[in-house]
Order: structure tokens, then C-alpha cells, then sequence
């Protein structure tokens, strides 16, 4: 394994551990590294690592707005009214 993609698993393994989700599996590992890894050098470079964040907090943000919505439609109709913010 390279030593960039052992970094990237540390990192994926802190961010589990602190979100409370399952390991990653060296597979997720490798496949996450091989997307992230855009010019295929085996490498991720800052502006390669950026992205991949900025992509990871939008899908966080979708996530998020998920639950919250959840939280709202209290009779879980799918759409939020005025009843359900009450
Ligand atoms: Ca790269």
C-alpha cells in the first residue's frame, strides 16, 4: 500500500470513529483513494484533497438536511406544512 493511501485510511478510520460509522474496509480504502486520485499518479495532491472534502461536506450537508427534515414531518407525509413545524 502506498504510504499516501495508508494516510488516507487514518484519516477515513479518525473520521469514523468520530462520526460513529463502521470502519472502512481496505477495499473502501482503495477504491475511495482511487477516485479521490483524479490524475491517477497514485498521489493526492492539495487541490485533489480539497475537492474531495468539498465533496464529502456537501454530501455531510445533505445528510444533515435529511435528518432535519425527518425531525420536522412529525407524521412522516413526506412534505413539511405548517401542522408539522407546530
Ligand atoms: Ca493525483
Amino acid at each position: 500500500m502506498l504510504s499516501q493511501q495508508h494516510e488516507f485510511r487514518e484519516h477515513l478510520e479518525f473520521e469514523a470513529e468520530r462520526l460513529n460509522l463502521p470502519m472502512p474496509t481496505e477495499e473502501q480504502v482503495e477504491d475511495g483513494f482511487d477516485k479521490l486520485d483524479e490524475n491517477d499518479d497514485g498521489k493526492l495532491s492539495p487541490q485533489e484533497l480539497k475537492d474531495a472534502m468539498k465533496e464529502y461536506q456537501g454530501k455531510e450537508m445533505l445528510n444533515k438536511a435529511d435528518a432535519a427534515f425527518d425531525g420536522f414531518d412529525t407524521n412522516k407525509d413526506g412534505i413539511l406544512n405548517m401542522a408539522s413545524v407546530d
